[in-house]
């Protein structure tokens, strides 16, 4: 199955900081500790949209950062939480930490939501850690930083839209005019073996996928030719693209053989003769061609639109792709993941951190690292010795004195975190 698939950066906000500040008034006589905490940070979230058929939108966007929160303020004022950062993304779209490749979460219904990177916890300001023993405390927490990795998003394509007429038609040539899609091309009938995908942009505001079909011949729906195998690969596209070949070359009637693959879609299965359907009039470079138009428009009738181009000088493409898109909008959507279930991934993402782990790479050091750590290290500064034996208090808390035993440390080893040591007291 053809994968659309782009890569982003995203880093959710930091949160505020909370600070150390005191009361300062007038007829109060002991100003208190009044620094406030630090507002959260902004959230990354994906939102599915079912208007949206494909990744292209989010191809240009290589970073999303969401903002920080504010910090906090004097006079216990909490700074603000920042707004969160929503994306949207086409249904069915899978999230993947592109380092790890670990699945994050799957979007399949229309709204559903995902929060991608939390953003980040504000910090206390002093005032949270007064106590009885410490009514003046010069003390705060830095909020913790957002979340930062490198995003890959993946999604299924399915065609929206199927090209089918004869061999040779130019179907091929018409896709590699409109996508990136490369298949082969050559003037003998059954060329294409396979549906080729492409994404199709038009005017930079829309787009849509585009199958590339084997060519169909008389009596494909009862197994004929190439055969039922792509009738099949055009049940599931909404639109139906038929290209007519025009140039007298081709040896054969323009109108016969539009009259001949309605009947095979019709025949194959009803449900193929109702969807929307646009006429195309290939070749139309070629001598003679403008007289067959003009004869085919006439046995048509007034209600069947033609568009004539040429899908190898890519004369008149524009308008069709335009048609092409405004038809897609207004037909619906079929339940296309019914015979998907078994590709489903179930929501994995946790929010949490692995945290830390600990290492001895010489007699007597131990170094303990870890995104856990990490985290504990951007909410703390260690200006106070407060702050410092909050630090180690966390640590304990964690677990870490536990690992360090573990792991063999005894007292007066040194332990490496980031850029500063301790001695272990055991
Ligand atoms: N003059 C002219 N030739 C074209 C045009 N479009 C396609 N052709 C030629 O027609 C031949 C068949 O084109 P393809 O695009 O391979 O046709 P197809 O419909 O994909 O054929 P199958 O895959 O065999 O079903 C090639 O030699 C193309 O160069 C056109 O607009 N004008
Ligand atoms: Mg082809």
């Amino acid at each position: 199955m053809f994968v659309d698939e782009v890569k982003i950066v995203v880093r959710s906000g930091k949160g505020g900081d909370g600070i150390i500040a005191f009361r300062r008034e007038n007829n109060v006589p002991k100003g208190g500790p009044a620094g406030g905490d630090g507002g959260k940070g902004g959230d990354i979230i994906f939102e599915a949209d079912q208007g949206m058929t494909t990744l292209v939108d989010l191809r240009y966007m290589k970073h999303v950062f969401a903002k920080n929160g504010e910090n906090g303020k004097h006079k216990n004022m909490r700074g603000k939480d920042a707004e969160d950062t929503i994306v949207k993304v086409p249904t069915g779209s899978i999230f993947y930490n592109h380092l790890s490749n670990e699945v994050l979460a799957d979007l399949t219904k229309h709204g559903e939501r995902v929060v991608i990177a939390p953003g980040g916890r504000g910090g206390r300001g002093n005032q949270a850690f007064a106590s009885p023993r410490n009514k003046a405390p010069h003390i705060q927490e830095n909020g913790s930083l957002g979340k930062e990795f490198e995003l890959r998003i993946e999604l299924k394509l399915l065609a929206d839209v199927g090209l089918v007429g004869f061999p040779s038609v130019g179907k091929s040539t018409l896709i590699t005019a409109v996508s990136q899609s490369r298949p082969k091309i050559a003037e003998y009938a059954f060329t294409t073996l396979i549906p080729n995908l492409g994404v199709v942009d038009v005017d930079g505001v829309k787009s849509f996928v585009m199958a590339d079909l084997p060519g169909i011949i008389e009596g494909a729906h009862t197994g004929i030719g190439l055969g039922l195998q792509f009738l099949k690969h055009i049940e599931r596209t909404r639109v139906i693209v038929h290209v007519i070949d025009m140039s007298p070359t081709s040896l054969r009637d323009p109108f016969d053989d539009y009259g001949i693959i309605r009947n095979e879609l019709e025949r194959y299965k009803l449900q193929l003769g109702k969807r929307p359907e646009i006429i195309v009039a290939n070749k139309m470079d070629m001598d003679g061609s403008q007289e067959r138009l003009a004869q085919l428009k006439e046995q048509l009738g007034p209600d069947k639109e033609v568009f004539a181009i040429s899908a190898m000088n890519r004369f008149n493409i524009l308008p069709l792709l335009r048609k092409i898109a405004q038809t897609i909008d207004s037909t619906p959507l079929f339940n296309i993941y019914d015979d998907m279930e078994e590709d489903k991934v179930l929501y994995t993402y946790t929010g949490e951190d692995i945290g830390y782990v600990v290492e001895k790479p010489s007699d007597h050091l131990f170094v303990v690292s870890g995104p856990k750590i990490d985290q504990l290290m951007s909410k703390s500064n260690f200006l106070s010795d407060e702050a410092v034996s909050r630090f180690i208090r966390q640590l304990r808390v964690l677990g870490v004195d536990e690992a360090l035993r573990a792991a063999g440390a005894a007292n007066m080893d040194t332990v490496k975190i980031s850029d500063f040591e301790f001695d272990f007291v055991d």
